[in-house]
């Protein structure tokens, strides 16, 4: 048995798993997917971000041997009490790369030549644009990327075709200056987050360093709202100390339609899009099933966090 928690997996992948696998869709916390208490049989979980993966849950899934998350980060898992229970993690990387890449320099333009700006004064009857109006050139004008693994590696290579000049703090990439973490805030003109969300990067961008951002500069994030403090943020947009915001992660998703940010006319908010193409969620649903069925069928699985639970199940005889 499978349960699936997720919607976004394209049909046809679901429909051929379920010729392979009883399925079962769940939805919503650990009481109302096994409300019976334990749920033996239970073998893979097919699952998002959206799904939180507590150790109460485990605990009611006494046979379950993967979690397959589809998606690449995996912050809604506690993937200590997994790998405890012998339970391997399975998420998406590489195949949503460029699509989540794509989006980030598009809200860069969209932020920096005023786009979405621009339509709602057009929708207003304005025209034309003139000084103060007037937006600045992206080229030319200095990326800070905050997380550079291979998202942030690649929205750095696609920024410099567009002549930007990228700096970073961490890792490295080919054409980019590293320079202290301060340094990044005090001299990027738009700030772009690629991190995960783990205890440490949780509020990392808070109202310290977004003191540190120039008044013109704008903040991008396509990783996960929480590791900005979104009420530091809405007072620094609101009180104009940075110039903007395009944001398509959010602390609590859906973003309420009353919600401050939605106030805000120098935001751009998208509702978490970053692999929202119908390639990538596709290259995304094959990868999270080819996973699943790979533990199920005791092969190794292509992508795993807990790799060395993998390394443990190796040394115990899985091929
Ligand atoms: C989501 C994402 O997976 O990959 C991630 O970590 O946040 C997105 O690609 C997607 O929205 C499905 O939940």
């Amino acid at each position: 048995m499978v349960f699936l928690s997720t919607a976004l997996v394209p049909p046809d992948l679901v429909e051929g798993l379920a010729t392979r696998y009883p399925l079962a869709r769940v939805t919503g916390a650990a009481a109302e997917i096994t409300p019976d208490g334990a749920a033996a049989g239970v073998r893979g979980w097919l699952t998002d971000p959206t799904q939180p993966v507590t150790p109460d849950i485990l605990d009611r899934l006494p046979d379950l041997a993967v979690i397959s998350q589809f998606g690449v980060g995996y912050d809604n898992v506690d993937v200590a009490a997994a790998t405890e229970r012998g339970v391997l993690v399975c998420n998406t990387p590489a195949v949503l790369d460029q699509a989540v890449s794509e989006l980030t320099i598009g809200m860069i333009l969209a932020l920096g030549r005023g786009i979405v700006g621009f339509d709602r004064f057009v929708r207003h009857g304005r025209w034309p644009v003139q000084a103060p109006e007037l937006v600045h050139d992206v080229h030319g004008a200095v990326l800070g990327i905050l997380g550079m693994g291979r998202i942030g590696r690649r929205v750095a290579r696609l920024a410099q075709a567009l002549g930007m000049t990228v700096i970073h703090h961490r890792g490295s990439a080919e054409g980019a200056t590293r320079v202290e973490r301060d340094a990044l805030f005090r001299q990027a003109d738009f700030i772009s987050i690629h991190a995960p969300l783990t205890p440490e990067t949780r509020g990392s961008v808070g109202a310290r360093e977004l003191a540190l951002m120039k008044p013109s500069a704008y903040l991008v994030n396509t990783s996960r709202g929480a590791v900005v403090d979104e009420r530091a943020l809405v007072a620094a947009l609101r009180d104009g100390r940075i110039a903007g915001a395009a944001l398509d992660v959010m602390e609590r998703e859906p973003l309420p339609a009353e919600h401050e940010l939605c106030r805000l006319d120098n935001v751009v908010l998208l509702p978490h899009v970053g692999s929202a193409t119908v390639q990538t969620r596709r290259a995304m649903g094959e990868l999270a099933v080819r996973n699943l069925v790979a533990v199920l069928e005791d092969r190794r699985p292509e992508t795993v966090v807990n790799a060395e639970l993998l390394a443990r199940l190796d040394d115990q005889g899985r091929t």
